[in-house]
């Protein structure tokens, strides 16, 4: 595997990072989560452009210009040979010095790792997710925004652990005011009475790829698509529920905080979307 790290590329084991730099020491900087698909880039520029809204919101001044991250992304998917597999593209602010002054980092890093993607179990796509609700509540926007995708995580991480000692493989998040405002890295959607709805993302989420496709398919199959305050209250008495991201696609939950979610299988709204996403991912995107 050969890694880019500001224009060159390196193998696994040469490919280092300097432990002043504060992406380490502070987890200051932003990253995407991209995926490719029978040799294209899906989704490719809003994800550069989610990137370059992630750098704006931390004062990060791009070393690149968003033709060059694009033309940087293909290359490493090119060199490593992938057609299909996950992206980790990555921004730290640089090498500096102990303290957190940002402004003494001057040369932030661009990291670009192009691998196997690994993904829920066959089986979990077929059965459902069985998910808990949290106590770790989402970041508030106030304090650091859920819609920047910065390289500090530790939120989501401690969500993520709660999950996994519940026996369940995702968190529900909640917000400051206790209402539903993603998981720790997937947003959340349900379908009732042949309406779909998602949190607003003003309650704490990340404006989700996928989130944004899933809306668009949605409203082209003629549901009324709509972002109202969601309760767990809402989730247990929906219809349909699923989750949606680069990483898991779309997977249905059947389970929420012990309620069954409608049948407790993954259900018609779910799976024609789930169907219509797939065929999407095999025919548009970057080619590499
Ligand atoms: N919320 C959070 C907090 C996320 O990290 C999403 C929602 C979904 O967004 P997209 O744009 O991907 O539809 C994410 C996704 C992975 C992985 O390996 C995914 C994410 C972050 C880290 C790892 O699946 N982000």
């Amino acid at each position: 595997m050969k890694i880019y790290i500001d224009g060159k590329y390196y193998d696994q084991k040469n490919a280092k990072i300097s432990v002043f730099d504060h992406g380490l020491l502070y987890g200051d900087g932003i990253f995407e989560g991209i995926r490719a698909y029978n040799g294209r880039v899906f989704k490719l520029a809003e994800h550069v452009e989610r990137l370059f809204c992630s750098a704006k919101a931390i004062l990060l001044t791009m070393p690149l210009t968003p033709e060059q991250v694009t033309r940087a992304v293909v290359d490493t998917c090119r060199t490593n040979k992938i057609r299909d597999g996950y992206i980790r593209l990555v921004v730290t602010r640089g090498a500096g010095t102990l303290g957190l002054n940002p402004y003494k980092c001057t040369h932030p890093a661009v990291i670009i790792i192009a691998d196997k993607i690994q993904l829920y179990a066959k089986e979990v796509y077929e059965r459902g997710l069985d998910v808990v609700t949290v106590a770790t509540t989402r970041n508030l926007h106030s304090a650091l925004n859920p819609a920047i995708k910065s390289l500090n995580y530790l939120n989501n991480i401690m969500a993520k652990i709660e999950a996994i000692n519940a026996g369940c493989e995702e968190a529900i998040m909640l917000n400051g005011d206790g209402y539903v405002a993603e998981c720790t890295a997937d947003n959340i959607f349900i379908a009732k009475s042949g309406q779909l709805q998602t949190p607003p993302l003003a309650a704490g989420a990340l404006h989700g790829i996928t989130r944004g496709l899933v809306m668009e398919l949605a409203r082209q199959n003629g549901l009324a698509v709509s972002e109202p305050n969601l309760t767990r209250y809402d989730l247990f008495t929906a219809d349909e529920c699923f989750l949606t991201g680069t990483g898991a696609e779309i997977i249905a939950v059947v389970k929420i905080d012990g309620r069954v979610i409608g049948r407790g299988q993954p259900g018609p709204v779910t799976g024609k979307l789930v169907a219509q996403y797939h065929q999407l991912t095999q025919v548009s995107g970057e080619p590499i």
